[in-house]
């Protein structure tokens, strides 16, 4: 009986072995495709965002950094380029969708996402702030 356990014991061992040995070796698929962000800083004022457009490779990850200056402003961006069927495939992928991202007075508003697709994608403001405001566009173009 004994042999028997001892056998068993070292087959537990050898399987703890091989997973901790595949465990150190294979790096996380999350690390792998980590990448760090292009960060971009834009301002908000009436009525335009600057810079524009803003230009990204395909495949970048970027972080957009929007300070409001003057006034409460939005953000609403749509996913598929400005010249694609409104339900074609997202080329923009966003960590956190949001319809519309409110850019407070003074504050700078952080948005995430993959540039997946070229194309020009183009950015409206979506908080009323003045006479302006259905003017109040910038774009972001993936190359
Ligand atoms: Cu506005």
């Amino acid at each position: 009986m004994k042999g028997i356990a001892n056998h068993a014991l070292v087959l537990t061992l050898l399987a703890f072995s091989v997973v901790l040995a595949f465990c150190l070796t294979q790096p996380s698929p999350v690390v792998a495709q980590e990448q760090k962000a292009q960060v971009i800083e834009l301002i908000a004022k009436k009525y335009e965002y600057s810079p524009s457009p803003v230009h990204v490779k395909a495949g970048t990850k970027v972080r957009l950094k929007i300070t409001a200056t003057d006034h409460d402003h939005g953000f609403r961006i749509g996913t598929v380029p400005d010249d694609a069927q409104p339900k074609g495939t997202p080329g923009l992928i966003f960590t956190s969708a949001q319809d519309c991202w409110q850019l407070k007075k003074g504050e700078t508003t952080t948005i995430d996402f993959l540039a997946q697709s070229p194309g020009t994608y183009t950015f409206r403001c979506c908080h009323t702030c003045g006479l302006g405001h259905k003017g109040m566009k910038g774009q972001i173009v993936v190359d």
